[in-house]
């Protein structure tokens, strides 16, 4: 059961959601207004046929495709006699049943509790009413704050352990930038296909499915191309509306995208057109929110083997820089590789560097990342001429030859 509102937005992502949560949707209603109402979501004219249709199609629960303010929340419950959630609900309920690693479980009860928090009164009003018998006025307000303070404290306790990870997680990345293998992320809204082109870019076998929201927590894998090695991380996917404090509880993993040399921005190209362009906006904001938005990007739309030639040449007339793929077929699979190649190379940044003798022990390291070293000896210590890549050429800045 759905009520939702403005833009003539469509309800069937939230169908979607829902169903990937195990819920039956029975019946839809839409409300075009210029703004929610404050008190109720819909006006009080819907909200009476959404009760007579709950009740004649023996409805359960709503669903709102918007987030609901505590307040609309309660006030629908009241009217409606069935609990209401919201889109954040649901996107959350889905992330906690498909966490997997101690990471992606921490990072979804922090979201879920910050989430909670802010609405806890509407919570606990709700269990009142459900408790209501002879006398019982429900938990009174010192409850309320201590119930306040135990997620508080267990919100800073999350926070504290995710930082850990997150530390462990940036070791780890140092090591993989130490062997100077470039780092190719995978983006892009859920069920794009990111985990399906991951296995048919590296030959492994990441769990795919049709469902929102299957990958939450990053896989990393190596592939070769023209003789280089690559690392390519597949990461949660983005979706319209995404909850705030998922964005902020997925942070150490959303890292990953943010410090890669090359984004692939994936999407699924057997969309329709208006889906195609809100997909492709959706996941915009979220990098730039991240602070991914100036990673060099390369957009793939994977599917095509969904399309016909028609569907092929508009897309391609729409989006000229981009590579068209199917991840199923194999399609446009050698000229991605050949892409990220030659978008590696472009990164590449020319160093003149006067290496001390007393440094020598990383000349190995320079050998390694760069393709065309040249070395001359000096009195004062190694000259070197190279193109590495960004963060190696950081790494060696200080060393710049003055000439
Ligand atoms: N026809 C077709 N289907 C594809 C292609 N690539 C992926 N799919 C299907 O799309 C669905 C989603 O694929 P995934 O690889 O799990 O997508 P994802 O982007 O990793 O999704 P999340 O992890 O949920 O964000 C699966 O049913 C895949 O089989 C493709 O090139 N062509
Ligand atoms: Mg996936």
């Amino acid at each position: 059961m759905i009520a939702a509102l403005p833009e003539g937005d469509d309800l069937s992502e939230l169908a979607e959601l829902l169903h990937t949560a195990g819920v039956a949707v029975v019946g839809q209603q839409v409300q075009h207004l210029e703004k929610p109402h404050p008190n109720t979501y819909v006006g009080p004219g819907k909200l009476l046929e959404i009760k007579e249709q709950a009740l004649a199609l023996d409805a359960n629960v709503i669903a709102s495709d918007d987030e609901l303010t505590p307040r609309q929340e309660r006030n629908m419950e009241k009217e409606l006699g069935i609990p209401v959630v919201d889109r954040t609900t649901v996107i959350l309920d889905i992330f906690a049943g498909h966490a997997n690693t101690a990471e992606g479980k921490l990072q979804v009860e922090l979201a879920q509790l910050q989430y909670n928090l802010a609405r806890m009164r509407g919570l606990w009003t709700h269990l009142e009413r459900l408790g209501g018998g002879v006398g019982t006025r429900g938990p009174g307000e010192s409850q309320i704050e201590t119930d306040r303070r135990l997620a508080r404290d267990r919100i800073t306790a999350l926070k504290r352990r995710l930082a850990e990870v997150k530390d462990s997680r940036a070791t780890m990345r140092q090591e993989r930038e130490r062997a100077h293998l470039p780092q190719v992320a995978l983006a892009g809204y859920t069920n794009a296909g990111k985990s399906t082109l991951l296995n048919a870019l590296t030959g492994s076998d990441v769990g795919v499915r049709d469902r929102l929201f299957h990958t939450l927590d990053p896989t990393t894998r190596s592939l070769e191309i023209g003789g280089r090695r690559f690392l390519m991380t597949d990461t949660v996917g983005f979706i319209r509306k995404l909850p705030h404090g998922l964005v902020d509880a997925f942070g150490a993993t959303l890292e990953e995208t943010r410090l890669a040399d090359l984004v692939l921005h994936v999407v699924d190209a057997s969309a329709d057109e208006d889906e195609i362009e809100a997909m492709l906006k959706a996941v915009d904001d979220v990098l730039d929110e991240i602070g991914a938005g100036e990673r060099p990007r390369v957009l793939v739309l994977n599917k095509v083997d969904a399309l016909d030639e028609d569907q092929r040449h508009a897309l391609g007339f729409r989006h000229p820089d981009a590579v068209a793929v199917s991840a199923v077929t194999g399609e446009g699979l050698d000229e991605l590789r050949q892409r990220i190649e030659e978008e590696f190379a472009n990164s590449l940044r020319r160093i003149d560097i006067l290496l001390p003798y007393a440094e020598g022990g990383r000349l190995a390291e320079l050998h390694e990342a760069a393709a065309d070293l040249e070395r001359e000896d000096t009195p004062e210590g190694v000259r070197i001429r190279a193109s590495v890549p960004p963060t190696v050429a950081d790494r060696y800045a200080a060393f710049a030859a003055s000439t």
